[in-house]
């Protein structure tokens, strides 16, 4: 007889090692346990991506051939996932394509619209791209059937957002992910190289594509539908305000700011296992 309370722990005993050995529980620290970070899973999961982050459908000539131009700094983890959800995405829509990570050097204030055109600049010296598709790094789709491919018209990618309820948040935004073919891109020359830190810059490309009599078009927004990482606004991408009053000079401005006025020095070309990340000086404001 061991007595009603020894039976009792006892009981306990029994059943927290039961507990213990079905959920697979251990008391010895163990050193197996680690974070993967996914840009290792997206290496393993993307034999097929070639060093500096092209790829190309093996068995059949793809139509467009696509520049993915990412504006960067500062945001590796955000890149290690964009890596790793579009590669496949990309793969499984049959492009051909290469990932372009234009990095901004040093701590001026971020001027993403400069390092749109940088991007182009470079894509176009290494091969003969005819769709350039300019996203931000924190932009994830989550529908197959989202074509990430240029139309016959500027297309806007990022209108059916999480963050906005899936819906658009006003008429004119061409921010977040746009698509250009070439020509097009050159008729707008670009983006203007002269928005400074948060804002302006989508909406000012926006007047320059109806300046250039062209429109935008967008696909329905079910099959649009995408994630945006969470993230504060980074140190050096405050917002503007005199970006706002630059907007609607668009069309005076068009013809000599962007693609004909750009100006910047390569700091390095890194070709990474997934993409090519290109450091540059791009300047600061004035
Ligand atoms: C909105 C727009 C964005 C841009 C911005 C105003 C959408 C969905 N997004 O995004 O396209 O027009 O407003 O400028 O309409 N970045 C870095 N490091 C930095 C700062 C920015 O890498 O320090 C890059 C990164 O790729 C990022 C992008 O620039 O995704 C846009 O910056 P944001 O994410 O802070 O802007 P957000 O989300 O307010």
């Amino acid at each position: 007889n061991i007595g009603p309370i020894k039976k009792v722990s006892l009981r306990t005993a029994i059943l927290v090692i039961f507990i213990f050995i079905k959920f697979n529980i251990s008391l010895i620290p163990s050193d197996s346990y680690c974070i993967i970070d996914p840009i290792e899973e997206a290496i393993f999961q993307n034999p097929d991506v070639s060093f500096g982050g092209h790829s190309k459908p093996k068995n059949c000539t793809a139509l467009q051939r696509i520049a993915i131009i990412i504006p960067f700094r500062n945001r590796e983890t955000h890149l290690h996932y964009w890596l790793f959800y579009m590669h496949p995405f990309l793969q499984k829509q049959q492009g051909d394509y290469g990932i372009y990570v234009i990095e901004q050097h040093g701590e001026s204030k971020f001027n993403r619209a400069k390092l749109m055109n940088v991007g182009y600049a470079e894509a176009v010296k290494d091969y003969d791209y005819n769709c350039f598709i300019f996203s931000d790094v924190d932009i994830i789709p989550l529908d197959l059937q989202n074509l990430y491919r240029c139309s016959k018209k500027p297309k806007h990618m990022a209108h059916s957002l999480d963050k906005f309820n899936f819906r658009l948040p006003y008429k004119n935004l061409f921010g977040g992910i746009v698509a250009f073919t070439k020509e097009h891109y050159l008729k707008v020359n670009g983006f203007s190289n002269t928005f400074w830190g948060w804002g302006g810059e989508d909406d000012e490309l926006f007047q320059r594509v109806k300046a250039a009599g062209l429109s935008i078009e967008r696909a329905s927004s079910n099959i649009s539908r995408a994630r945006v990482f969470k993230h504060k606004r980074d140190r050096g991408n405050e917002r503007n305000l005199q970006n706002v009053h630059m907007i609607y000079k668009a069309k005076s401005r068009m013809n000599d700011d962007g693609l004909s006025s750009l100006k910047y020095t390569v700091i390095s070309f890194t070709k990474h296992r997934l993409y090519k990340k290109i450091t540059v000086d791009i300047g600061s404001p004035p």
